[in-house]
């Protein structure tokens, strides 16, 4: 009797000290770590896609007049971020809805690189590739630009060397892990442009070296013209007033 008292205090101990330590965890934001290996910066290469001096403040960068905000990567409860009406406090794995301009921005890498999606749902996977790069490592002039137009949830994608990770961690054969971080770009395009930067890493966690910066893609989503805004109505001239606060 009194063993199975004592295991079943040890049983009840492990249960509430698990309960105890996991729910702060659950609840909260995060971020991936990502590392500098030696290629050029962060810093360096905003300053090659976008100009100017470029320093950051925790996960944030600026020039001074541009700056990158850093969207977090995972919470318990994940939703999809509007490629138009987003912003950094929503999670980068599951996008929806928009009309936007994609361009190819950068690479460090040796393997070729190509950028996609799955339009069209969440599962399967479904690779379609909107572009790819196969020059030298630097930030890319002129790169591949390729124009979407959105209907839904969908993800991002990178296809480098056969391997296929998305911005879902849950989809990576990986166990799981995140190949993508991603800023909110603000002070670049026109008024009524929501600007995303993705840098990838390329390489599986096996053997992969967490720079995130093996290829770096822009997307440009426009709210719609005043016409279609018309027909949205005080919906849309909602979204209009909160980009322009
Ligand atoms: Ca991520
Ligand atoms: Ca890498
Ligand atoms: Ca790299």
């Amino acid at each position: 009797m009194r063993r199975n008292s004592t295991r079943r205090s040890v049983f009840w101990g492990v249960v509430l000290s698990s309960l105890i330590l996991c729910a702060p965890a659950m609840a909260e934001l995060g971020y991936t770590d990502w590392f500098e290996n030696g290629e050029p910066t962060m810093l360096s290469i905003l300053g090659g896609i976008y100009g100017g001096t470029w320093s950051n403040g925790g996960p944030d960068y600026t020039n001074g007049d541009i700056t990158v905000y850093r969207v977090y990567d995972f919470d318990d409860g994940q939703e999809s971020i509007h490629i138009v009406d987003g912003d950094q406090f929503d999670i980068d794995q599951v996008w929806t809805d928009g009309i936007a301009t994609v361009t190819a921005q950068a690479k460090y890498a040796g393997l070729n690189q190509s950028f996609g999606w799955n339009q069209g749902g969440t599962d399967p996977c479904n690779y379609q590739e909107l572009l790819s790069y196969d020059g030298p490592s630097g930030v890319i002039e002129g790169g591949p630009v390729v124009e979407i137009d959105i209907e839904g949830d969908f993800l991002w994608g990178i296809q480098p060397n056969g391997d296929e990770w998305w911005s879902k961690m849950s989809n990576n054969s990986d166990g799981g892990m995140d190949h993508l971080i991603t800023f909110f770009v603000e002070g670049v395009g026109e008024p009524d442009e929501t600007v995303w930067l993705l840098f990838w890493e390329d390489l599986p966690s096996s053997s992969w070296d967490q720079d995130y910066q093996d290829f770096v893609v822009e997307i440009r989503a426009s709210i719609p013209e005043p016409a279609t805004m018309f027909l949205l109505g005080l919906g849309g001239l909602a979204l209009l007033k909160k980009r322009r606060k």
